[in-house]
């Protein structure tokens, strides 16, 4: 059996949440990240039939029957996955009932995955219908899309516009858009079948007022699509205030989308 330690994914996910932290979208414990692994990869660091414990997800995942994710954990710091991935992440499979989580590997000290694991796995599930490729659905509180929360409506097509006006390459990054719910509690089951409404329709769903969620292939993809909305937001919240001299044109914008072939919300111009 390999070194888990060593697995890449163990890797990519201490260096992904440790960037996360430093780039000050993860304050405490906010923020989660959830990913579905390969069985016959996992299955080279980790005895599949071992069952440390079993979880209890709270709702039924019949779809997720038998996938294996890595998820961080409830309560647990993004600062500190890297110094001890063991105590805040954890892999788990979907038992066959789809109600509950076969840990693996993690949760060292007692604990259990993120709070919105609904919004996670009822994402994958919606992400999955639409992308049989998807594998990653990230949460975090950037601050300049959050900023941005309380001085813009939280509209949809008005707050894509917003931010695709903001940088020359938002329409071919997030063609798709950003959908947006409004205030709600999280840690719900209402809140995670509200977000994967939205993830039908959309790879980036805002949170108002609480965050935002990604969903893409890899934790890079994924990192990607956040990480431009937020340098998006960013320009918007340092511009907002001063006199609007120029501006990319939705011609303009038409024409990126066209260019690079890219399948844009056309209802969200206007031409
Ligand atoms: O897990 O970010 O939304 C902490 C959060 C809750
Ligand atoms: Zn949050």
């Amino acid at each position: 059996m390999k070194d888990i330690f060593k697995a890449p994914f163990v890797e990519e996910m201490k260096k992904m949440t440790a960037n996360m932290y430093r780039l000050g979208w993860d304050e405490r414990n906010g923020g989660n990240i959830s990913w579905m692994l390969d069985e016959e990869e996992v299955g080279e660091y980790l005895d599949l039939s071992q069952v440390i414990r079993t979880i209890p997800i709270g709702f039924e995942a019949k779809e997720l029957i038998g996938k294996i994710f890595i998820v961080t954990g409830t309560g647990k710091y993004f600062k500190n996955v890297m110094d001890d991935p063991e105590t805040n992440l954890g892999i788990f499979k979907i038992a066959a009932d789809g109600c509950t989580a076969e840990l693996l590997w993690g949760y060292k000290d007692g604990g259990k995955f993120t709070s919105e694991l609904p919004a996670h796995l009822m994402s994958h599930m919606a992400r999955l219908s639409v992308d049989p490729e998807n594998r990653v659905v990230m949460h975090t509180h950037p601050t300049y899309t959050l900023a941005m929360n309380y001085v813009h409506e939280l509209d949809e097509k008005k707050f894509t516009h917003s931010l695709w006006e903001m940088c020359t390459e938002c329409i071919v990054v997030f063609p798709d858009g950003i959908g947006v719910l409004p205030w709600m509690l999280c840690g719900t089951n209402s809140i995670g079948e509200a977000t994967a409404e939205k993830m039908k329709e959309f790879r980036l769903v805002v949170w108002g007022m609480h965050g935002i969620y990604g969903a893409g292939k890899s934790l890079d993809e994924t990192f990607g699509l956040i990480e431009t909305v937020e340098k998006a937001a960013q320009i918007y919240i340092l511009t907002a205030h001063l006199p609007r001299v120029n501006t990319i044109k939705d011609s303009e914008m038409k024409e990126l989308a066209e260019y690079f072939g890219v399948n844009y919300r056309k209802d969200f111009l206007n031409l």
